[in-house]
């Protein structure tokens, strides 16, 4: 009987839900509940409609022809030329860089802050738009779906094919951080098609060992020309951003003041967790993580986490706000009229409130 009925589970995840059965998709599932409330919000959109919204899918269900689309777009983009002033920021030799200084420079108003879940969303929404239309990209930004990968060198994301975001880092001897101890790798990215990945920008707040070689400027912004690292192993994952966690994380907190700060905060939390299991130089600075390329995988999924979290009460967890406006709640209240600006790498400048949609203001898409 049981598992006639664990069969009719996996049909009607959602039913289940209700009647408290575990499915193996819970986060998924908490996904499909919410999407109902996203559809009535997209219904009454007056910028996306059902026939442009874009599908925003896990990397694993990224068919081969499209995964090999995404990256030729993001190699495409380390070789298009920086828009930057120049001279202003020497370490920005390439289009894809911009998008690190961006990030750079506003690391501390922009982490454990109101803006920490909108800044990030139109951040990665205006990389995603850059691959399409800087790099012809016809797809959407793929995610990393942290609980669905226990061993994330194994993953299809990291385990180094020229259908991955490349592997790890070769393994070196090196010491653990504050964050967690040494895993399998600590040197330089030696597979898939990152490889040759050039890194110059940073760093500024390096959590690596082997520490990387100082940047010849105090802000980062010199040329410091070294290669991609990684330190990739389960044990992040398994502290802080399993299935159960993120799944936790979202139906126990019912505001967005508790929800920001856990995912944020926690010991070690989802948030860190994941950026920790990619860990290393640039991947481990707080500043420059976004030059590791799997960065947009992994802010995908904390916007997609963000998104389910809203779904379950969308209507009460949209025009919300909680926290101050610089690191650790420091700083005036955050405001919902407070502008974004990341005019590096999208031209226009929204206020919050008009980024805590996935379906009104510049974005149009949801994520399966
Ligand atoms: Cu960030």
């Amino acid at each position: 009987m049981l598992s006639i009925y664990k069969g009719f589970c996996l049909l009607t995840s959602v039913l289940c839900l209700f009647t408290g059965e575990a499915s193996a998709d819970a986060l998924g599932d908490l996904q499909t509940k919410g999407r109902t409330a996203i559809n009535t919000q997209l219904a009454k959109s007056t910028t996306c409609t059902a026939a442009k919204l874009q599908v925003r899918k896990e990397w694993g269900n990224v068919s081969v022809a499209d995964r090999k689309a995404y990256i030729k777009a993001v190699l495409c983009l380390m070789s298009a030329p920086s828009k930057l002033p120049a001279g202003k920021f020497p370490g920005a030799q390439n289009r894809y860089d911009d998008f690190v200084v961006t990030h750079m420079q506003q690391t501390l108003q922009i982490h454990g802050t109101g803006s920490f879940f909108s800044w990030h969303r139109y951040y990665t929404w205006a990389y995603e738009q850059a691959l399409r239309n800087e790099c012809g990209y016809n797809g959407t930004q793929p995610y990393w779906d942290f609980g669905k990968w226990t061993d994330p060198e194994k993953s299809p994301i990291f385990d180094g094919t020229d259908t991955s975001m490349s592997g790890n880092g070769k393994k070196v001897s090196h010491k653990a951080t504050s964050v967690g101890p040494a895993q399998n790798g600590g040197g330089c990215v030696e597979t898939g098609p990152f490889a040759n990945m050039t890194v110059r920008l940073g760093p500024v707040s390096p959590m690596a060992d082997p520490a990387p070689p100082k940047n010849p400027r105090s802000d980062g912004y010199g040329i410091n020309t070294r290669c991609l690292r990684r330190d990739i192993g389960p044990y992040l994952v398994s502290k802080g951003s399993t299935t159960a966690m993120m799944v936790n994380l979202i139906t126990s907190k019912t505001t967005i003041g508790p929800f920001q700060d856990t995912m944020q905060g926690g010991n070690p939390g989802v948030h860190t967790s994941a950026h920790f299991t990619i860990g290393s130089d640039p991947g481990g600075d707080f500043y420059t993580s976004p030059n590791d390329p799997a960065f947009w995988l992994l802010h995908g999924q904390i916007d997609r986490l963000w998104t389910i979290w809203q779904s379950q009460d969308l209507p009460n967890r949209m025009q919300v706000i909680a926290g101050g406006t610089s690191m650790m709640g420091g700083g005036a209240a955050q405001k919902l009229t407070d502008n974004i600006d990341i005019s590096n790498v999208a031209s226009k400048v929204y206020q919050i409130k008009d980024l805590v949609s996935i379906t009104d203001g510049p974005f149009c898409y949801v994520y399966e």
